[in-house]
């Protein structure tokens, strides 16, 4: 049977050589938005962009609900018979009949091909991907194509059962609608695809206002959509302790808003599997020796006590913020306590990477305390960072001999701490608008890190903001990096601090937002070139769109509307 056309195929066709008028019939949702600047994508068009693709205008009609059926080499693999639950019709065609467009090659299912003897890895959880794995740990390569008895399949080879769902994912966005027609079509193609960067990550403060497991994950499943691969959980901090301690159960009892805004350690584990089903991992943070002033509520011989003032002796105005919130550096009961309290840490967690926080650690209370000047004199110290210096390094040691890897904000190297290089740093300060001086000072020391300071999601603003964190890169806004440093870069995380954002406007608030973050991280730098941001912003459009139709409320990027049948 030959290969057809539909019109909105002929359209984007002639569109690479002349500037055309579209249909509205077609491109309702693109022509509302014009004028826009850039080059509309075609309907199908993933998110993040591939590393390669090559589109054909060739396409192939979706038979009905069922054809979108899968078959795999690797049998009885949990990871991916959840994951074909997950691209279910629903998903795909929402409530929508589905009707083969006649004259058309009919797709007839999704083969994955994995390698033979990974069967293992069904059982285990994703991780950092090793230097010399990053070219395959979520590779895949998705080819759409005519077989030999004219229907059309599709096969995903992936070398990890993490790549067959990245390569799933990509799948599902490229069947594409034919307008209000109950018509779905895919375009014959070859994807060749793998993330520029191991860690492309999102922060939640679950201790700033109590997020619902729901809401958690409804965030998981949207990060699949876009590819992301970490959940870093920021659960408690000064406002609220919501993680239940089997082993100081005080310490939510006395210090969760309340009793049921809490997650029981067996809720943390479901939502770790309910991620690890995506490809996601989970870090957890608990956050020492600052932000810790909730622990003052059930053990408040943890905290530094604060003299004079409260703050500083003879400050008329104390700065309460920092009053009592900075754990007791001199008493070996803060270490044994933490290190009880990691110890369980560890036994919840799935992943190798803890993080230990390790951020704003403010002065002015040890400055207030005699104890703290005579431990000092003690050891010879002369300056407040060698006190920080003393909890850090132990602090550290202590949670290295547990088995875990340790990630920190990157405050300690800021203040002068000597840190092993082994440690990964969080790189969130910014000086104004001005992050990339901390990234290089932290790449010069040699040390891995996760950059996060030009991604807060938190802020809210009149306009296209999504621009600046699209064009926002590691590499390209350090003119001195070198090659050695590159390597460095593990990738990034979007944070949303969460004074200000609760489940009535979190989800919003991150997509599609983050998904200009997600691309940055997994495509091609070549994403930045020349006006290419005008051209996201049509993608970015269509994967907000995307989104909604997958029932994730996310906001508008731009004017416009997204399906026909709904306004
Ligand atoms: N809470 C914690 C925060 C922040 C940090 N740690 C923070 C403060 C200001 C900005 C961004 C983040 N709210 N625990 C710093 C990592 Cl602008």
């Amino acid at each position: 049977m030959p290969l057809k056309l539909e019109p909105i195929q002929l359209a984007f066709l002639v569109c690479s050589f002349f500037i055309v008028d579209f249909s509205d019939a077609y491109l309702a949702p693109i022509a509302a938005r014009l004028p826009l600047k850039g080059t509309p994508s075609p309907p199908g068009t993933p998110w993040p962009e591939p590393m390669s693709a090559n589109f054909s205008i060739s396409i192939a009609t979706i038979g009905n609900r069922d054809s979108i059926t899968f078959t795999s080499n690797l049998n009885n693999c949990s990871i991916l018979n959840s994951a074909f639950n997950r691209y279910s019709p629903d998903l795909i065609f929402r409530d929508l009949p589905v009707e083969s467009a006649s004259g058309y090659p009919v797709f007839a299912g999704i083969e994955i091909i994995l390698p033979s003897g990974i069967e293992n890895q069904c059982g285990e959880y994703p991780r950092l991907a090793l230097e010399e794995e990053r070219d395959t740990y979520e590779k895949y390569e998705l080819r759409v194509e005519q077989d030999s008895d004219s229907t059309v399949t599709a096969k995903i080879q992936a070398w990890t059962v993490w790549g067959a769902l990245r390569g799933l994912e990509t799948f599902s966005q490229l069947i594409w609608q034919n307008g209000t027609s109950n018509n779905f079509f895919i375009n014959i193609s070859q994807i060749v695809d793998s993330p520029r960067y191991p860690h492309r990550g999102f922060m939640i403060d679950t201790a700033r206002h109590y997020v619902d497991i729901p809401v958690i994950e409804t965030i998981l499943e949207a990060m699949s959509y876009t590819k992301l691969n970490v959940l870093h959980w920021h659960i408690v901090d000064d406002q609220s302790f919501p993680f239940v301690s089997k082993t100081f159960p005080e310490l939510s009892a006395k210090g969760a808003y309340l009793p049921e805004l809490t997650y029981e350690p067996e809720e943390v584990q479901d939502i770790i599997n309910y991620a690890r089903d995506r490809g996601i991992r989970v870090i957890l943070e608990f956050d020492t020796p600052g932000h810790t002033h909730v622990y003052r509520k059930s053990f408040p011989q943890l905290l530094t006590p604060c003299y004079g003032d409260g703050v500083n002796p003879g400050t008329p105005s104390p700065d309460k913020h920092a009053a009592y919130e900075i754990l007791d550096p001199t008493k070996e009961f803060t270490y044994s306590f933490m290190k009880q309290l990691f110890t369980e840490i560890k036994n919840v967690t799935k992943d190798e990477f803890i993080h230990l926080g390790m951020d704003e650690v403010y002065y002015s209370c040890w400055q207030s305390s005699p104890e703290i000047t005579a431990f000092m004199e003690q050891n010879n110290y002369t300056e407040y960072s060698q006190v920080q210096e003393h909890y850090t390094l132990r602090h550290l040691d202590m949670v290295k001999s547990l088995g875990a890897k340790p990630l920190i904000w990157h405050d300690p190297l800021e203040f002068g701490v000597n840190l092993d290089k082994d440690i990964v740093l969080q790189v969130w300060k910014k000086n104004g608008s001005d992050w990339a001086p901390y990234l290089q000072h932290a790449l010069d020391e040699g040390y891995q890190v996760i950059l996060s300071s030009p991604w807060y999601l938190n802020y809210i603003a009149y306009g296209e903001t999504w621009r600046e964190y699209y064009e926002s890169d590691p590499v390209l806004s350090l003119p001195n990096i070198t090659e050695d440093q590159e390597k460095l870069i593990l990738g990034g995380e979007a944070c949303v601090w969460a004074e200000y954002a609760d489940p009535t406007n979190l989800v919003q608030r991150v997509f599609p937002y983050i998904g200009a973050i997600a691309e940055r991280l997994w495509s091609p730098i070549s994403t930045l070139d020349k006006n290419r941001t005008d051209d996201a912003m049509h993608r970015l459009d269509q994967h907000r769109c995307r989104l909604l139709w997958r029932g994730i409320p996310a906001q508008p990027i731009f004017n416009g509307y997204c399906f026909p049948q709904e306004k």
